[in-house]
C-alpha cells in the first residue's frame, strides 16, 4: 500500500491547495450563489455552516475521495461492530454501546455487552433516585447536599464539562464539585465550604491506581473521619459517604466502598470517552437520571447519523476532513474552539483532551513514523471573553487559525435580552474573519472620524484586516442534555475520522502512561532530600534547589 502522502488522493489535494492559494473566500461566494446553502449540513439538532472555509466543491470531492481511499466508512463500521480498533491495547472501542438506544445487540468477542450496560445504568438510576429523594443519606441521616467527584483526566473532564454545561437543569439541592489536581489547594479549597455530614464523594478511576486520585481520596477520607472521630465506626462512615466508579473492583473494596456503591465499566471504554458510562454519575446526580438518558439519546442520534449518512453530508466526517484540509494542506497547526456559551466554558479543555490525547500521535498503526502532520493543538475559551483577549491574533496575526464557533439560538437563563447581544457578537465575528476590512475602508473610516489625511493614512494600514480567515459555525436551538450529547458525539467522531485518515491509533495514550510512571523516582529524591544518580544535570539541579528551598520552609 503506498504511503498516505504518496496516494493519488493526497497528491491531488496538494496540487489543488496550490491552485487555490491566494484566492479569497468572498470570491468563492460570488462565483457560487448556492454556497451558503450547500456548504451547510444538519443532524441531531446541530446545524453546521462550513461555508466560511477556503475550499470549493472540488476540495470537498477530493477530501471525500481521500476518506474513501483510506477506508473511513469501513473503519466506522468496524468500530460499531466491536472490532479491536485499539490495536496497541487489543481492545474494542465501544463508547457508542454505552448510549445505544436502538435495542440492537453490540458484540464483543461474540458476546452481547448490552445487558451489562443496561444493568449498570439501572444501578445508576436507583442510586441517583435514592440520593436525590433523600432515601440515601449520610451517616447521621442528613440528606446529601454536595457531591465531590475525585478523578483526573478522562475521569474528571467529561463529567465536569457536562455538569457545568447543564447547570440550568441541575438540582439546586445537590451541588457538584470536581477535584482532580494533587495540589492540595484543589481538595482543601473545595472541602473548606463543605459539611462532612452531607457530603458524598465519588472516587472515579478506571484503574483505581492513579496517584493523584488515590491521594485525594485518602485525604478526603481522613477529612471525613476526623469529623466523625469518637465512637463512629470508620467503615460505616466511609460506606455512607463514598461511592466509586472503576473497573478495579478489588481496589474499591479495599478502600472501603461497599459493593452496592461501586459502579463498574469496561476496558472497551477509553477514559476520555467514558462520560457515557458510570463515570457520568455526577452528571446523572446533578440533572437527574432522565436527563442523563436524554444526553445518551442525543449522542446516539449523532451515532446513527455518523454510521449511516454519506460522507459529503456526514457532520463528523465534514468536520474531520475540513480539519485535515487545514492541517495537512494549508499548514494550520492549531484549531480554536470558541463556544459562545458560558455554560460551555469547560468545552475547549474537554476537547483538548479528546482530540490531543487521541490524535497527538507520531507513529501510524503499522509502527512507522508518519511524514505528515496529525492532530493540531486545540485551544479556546468562551466568547465574548475571547474577543477581548486573543481574537486580535485571529484577525490580524500572521497565521490563519481555523475556528469553530458554537452557539445556542436560545438561552436557558432568565436574561433573554442579553442573549441577543451574545448571538450578534458570535455571528459578527465569523463575518469579520471572512470579510476583513480593506485599507481603503479603514482610511475612509479614519477620515470620517475627523483624523487628518496624514494620520488617517498612517493608521489605515494598522486598521486593515486581511479577512479570508476560516471558521465553522455550529448552531442549535437550546443547550439542553440531548443537544449536548449530540455535540460531544460530533467531536468524538470527528476525531475518529481524522485518526482513520491519518492511520493512527486514536484510542491509546502512552504519553499519559509515561506521566503515571515518571514521578515516582523524583518523589523518592525529594523525600530523601537529594537528587539521586542518573538524572540529567538540569533535573538534578532542580531537585536540589527545591530541596534547599523546602528546608527553609518552617
Ligand atoms: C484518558 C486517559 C487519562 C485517564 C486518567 C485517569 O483517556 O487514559 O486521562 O482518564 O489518567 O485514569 P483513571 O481513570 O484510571 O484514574
Amino acid at each position: 500500500m503506498p504511503r498516505l502522502t504518496e496516494r493519488p488522493a493526497w497528491q491531488a489535494l496538494t496540487a489543488h491547495a496550490r491552485q487555490l492559494r491566494g484566492q479569497h473566500m468572498l470570491q468563492f461566494f460570488a462565483e457560487d450563489p448556492a454556497r451558503a446553502r450547500d456548504f451547510a449540513a444538519e443532524a441531531a439538532g446541530l446545524y453546521l455552516d462550513f461555508s466560511k472555509n477556503p475550499l470549493t466543491r472540488e476540495t470537498l470531492r477530493l477530501l471525500t475521495t481521500l476518506a474513501e481511499d483510506t477506508h473511513v466508512p469501513a473503519q466506522i463500521g468496524a468500530m460499531f461492530a466491536g472490532s479491536r480498533t485499539n490495536i496497541t491495547e487489543q481492545r474494542a472501542v465501544l463508547h457508542v454501546a454505552l448510549r445505544n438506544r436502538s435495542g440492537r445487540p453490540v458484540m464483543v468477542d461474540g458476546r452481547d455487552v448490552m445487558p451489562e450496560v443496561v444493568a449498570v445504568l439501572e444501578q445508576m438510576r436507583a442510586f441517583c433516585d435514592g440520593v436525590r429523594s433523600g432515601a440515601h443519606s449520610g451517616f447521621t441521616g442528613r440528606a446529601y447536599t454536595d457531591v465531590v467527584n475525585i478523578g483526573i483526566g478522562g475521569s474528571d473532564l467529561g463529567p465536569l464539562m457536562a455538569c457545568r454545561a447543564l447547570a440550568p437543569f441541575a438540582s439546586q439541592k445537590l451541588r457538584s464539585h470536581f477535584v482532580s489536581n494533587v495540589d492540595g489547594a484543589h481538595l482543601a479549597g473545595t472541602l473548606a465550604g463543605l459539611d462532612p455530614e452531607s457530603t458524598l464523594f465519588i472516587i472515579s478511576s478506571k484503574t483505581f491506581t492513579t496517584q493523584e486520585t488515590l491521594t485525594n481520596a485518602r485525604s478526603a477520607r481522613e477529612w471525613l473521619l476526623t469529623h466523625f472521630q469518637g465512637g463512629s465506626p470508620p467503615e460505616a462512615v466511609v460506606a455512607r459517604h463514598f461511592a466509586a466508579v472503576s473497573t478495579n473492583l478489588g481496589a474499591t473494596t479495599q478502600f472501603g466502598v461497599p459493593p452496592d456503591r461501586v459502579f463498574g465499566f469496561w476496558d472497551w471504554v477509553g477514559g476520555r470517552y467514558s462520560l457515557w458510562s458510570a463515570i457520568g454519575l455526577p452528571i446523572a446526580l446533578g440533572v437527574g437520571f432522565e436527563r442523563f438518558e436524554e444526553l445518551l439519546a442525543g449522542a446516539h442520534e449523532m451515532d446513527e447519523h455518523f454510521r449511516t449518512a454519506p460522507l459529503p453530508r456526514n457532520l463528523p466526517a465534514l468536520l474531520g476532513l475540513i480539519g485535515i484540509w487545514h492541517g495537512n494542506f494549508l499548514g494550520a497547526t492549531t484549531h480554536a474552539v470558541l463556544p459562545y456559551a458560558q455554560d460551555l466554558a469547560w468545552f475547549p479543555a474537554y476537547l483538548q483532551q479528546l482530540d490531543m490525547e487521541s490524535n497527538g500521535k507520531r507513529v501510524d498503526r503499522a509502527g512507522g513514523v508518519v511524514d505528515y502532520a496529525t492532530g493540531p493543538v486545540i485551544w479556546g475559551a468562551p466568547g465574548t471573553n475571547g474577543q477581548h483577549a486573543f481574537f486580535q491574533h485571529l484577525h490580524q496575526g500572521t497565521q490563519a487559525t481555523p475556528c469553530d464557533f458554537i452557539v445556542a439560538a436560545n438561552s436557558e437563563w432568565p436574561l433573554p435580552g442579553q442573549h441577543e447581544i451574545l448571538l450578534a457578537n458570535c455571528i459578527a465575528q465569523t463575518e469579520a474573519l471572512l470579510r476583513g476590512k480593506s485599507t481603503e475602508a479603514a482610511l475612509a473610516e479614519a477620515k470620517a472620524q475627523g483624523l487628518n489625511a496624514d494620520t488617517a493614512a498612517r493608521l489605515a494600514v494598522h486598521r486593515t484586516f486581511p479577512g479570508n480567515r476560516p471558521s465553522n459555525t455550529i448552531v442549535f436551538d437550546h443547550l439542553d442534555p440531548r443537544t449536548l450529547g449530540a455535540l460531544i458525539a460530533l467531536y468524538e467522531h470527528k476525531v475518529f475520522v481524522q485518526g482513520a485518515v491519518w492511520n493512527v491509533n486514536s484510542f491509546d495514550q502512552w504519553g499519559v502512561e509515561l506521566g503515571k510512571q515518571l514521578a515516582t523516582g523524583v518523589l523518592q529524591d525529594l523525600r530523601q532530600g537529594r537528587a539521586s544518580d542518573g538524572h540529567d544535570p538540569s533535573t538534578a539541579a532542580l531537585i536540589d534547589r527545591i530541596v534547599k528551598a523546602r528546608r527553609k520552609d518552617p
